[in-house]
């Protein structure tokens, strides 16, 4: 059976733009693959973190992959602390990698702009990425745009090893939504949607309630005309929302488009807005019932005794291969 890996960080509240882009592809993948699905509470302390929001976070985190459908008999979820390999073999694999490439990363340019000091865990975490994948050697890795560049890096950090020490490592493959693959943030469509952004009126939170949903909703930004039509270029807020739409609602663009021809977008974002809730209002009763039922830790002890199973394998094949003496 071929592997996946992926992983989101516990670095604010999860956001449709994770769930679009990343968890709904997850869910759809378990039924098919050998699946890994992370916390990366490792990457997440790439920024500072506030200790108790980190602890909150990364449950939270677990909790909503699985309120979205993630099945933990199926696929292992767990915390990318909790399997030690993953560091180590980042290590590894950072000194194969080189300053250039890192400084070429257009993630490490957005986060590192204009501040006065930069961790240099920011830098480096792409080669840690990079150990996410391999460690398992997966196969696919199912990421939004964004992670397009690192996991180009993995690929050819993947390639140097090979080239260097022997053919090991599987050249992973990107999985990437044709539609939903990078959701823009509700007040600046030039921007992506993240969990980051100071402005919560710029996101959608999978936690929040239904009426703040509907609030955002009706306050996005919408460009000067009144057509609902897709066009990214010269529409691109009103794009993004149809994107939003056609993914809540299991149309196409085309259907959605089709459905408000000639309509205003008042009758849109409404509908939009229900949309949205009838996805996240399910998820969020799912989400509540395993935070209460206090399964959460022994399922990510399971998810992380099972991973390390594998990721100890490579990583003692890895060190054989580049001359450790291995214990
Ligand atoms: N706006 C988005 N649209 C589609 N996919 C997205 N992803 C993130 N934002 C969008 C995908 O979600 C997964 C997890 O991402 P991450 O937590 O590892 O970090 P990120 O890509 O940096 O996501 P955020 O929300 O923007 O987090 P912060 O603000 O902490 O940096 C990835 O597969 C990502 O592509």
């Amino acid at each position: 059976m071929k592997k996946v890996l992926s992983g989101i960080q516990p670095s604010g509240k999860l956001t449709l733009g994770n769930y679009i882009g990343a968890i709904k592809n997850f869910v759809t993948l378990q039924d098919d693959y050998a699946c890994n699905f992370m916390v990366v509470d490792l990457h997440a302390i790439t920024v500072p973190q506030e200790p108790a929001a980190l602890t909150e976070q990364s449950e939270a985190v677990a909790a909503l992959y699985i309120a979205a459908g993630i099945d933990p008999n199926k696929a292992n979820v767990y915390l990318q602390s909790h399997v030690m390999q993953h560091a180590q073999l980042g290590w590894l694999l950072t000194t194969l990698t080189s300053m250039g490439e890192l400084e070429r990363m257009t993630q490490f340019k957005d986060k590192s702009a204009g501040k006065e000091s930069v961790g240099a865990g920011l830098f480096v975490y792409p080669a840690l990425m990079a150990a996410d994948i391999l460690v398992y050697n997966a196969d696919l890795v199912p990421v939004g745009e964004d992670q397009k560049q690192h996991l180009e890096l993995t690929r050819d950090l993947a390639g140097r090893f090979n080239h260097r020490y022997g053919d090991y490592f599987t050249i992973p493959e990107p999985y990437i939504p044709e539609v939903g693959a990078r959701i823009m943030s509700l007040d600046d469509a030039s921007i992506k949607m993240s969990k980051s952004n100071p402005n919560p009126g710029s996101y959608i939170a999978l936690l929040d309630e239904p009426d703040v949903i509907r609030k955002k909703i009706s306050r996005a930004t919408t460009d000067s005309g009144r057509e609902v039509k897709f066009d990214p270029e010269n529409k691109p807020e009103v794009s993004n929302l149809i994107t939003i739409y056609s993914q809540c609602a299991g149309l196409t663009i085309e259907e959605v488009e089709k459905r408000y021809e000639g309509q205003m977008y008042g009758p849109f974002k409404k509908d939009l807005a229900e949309a949205v809730v009838s996805v996240i209002e399910p998820l969020q009763q799912r989400y509540r019932e395993i935070r209460e039922s206090g399964e959460l830790r022994q399922i990510l002890r399971q998810g992380a005794e099972r991973a390390s199973e594998m990721a100890e394998k490579t990583l003692q094949d890895v060190q054989r291969l580049m001359g450790f003496v291995v214990k």
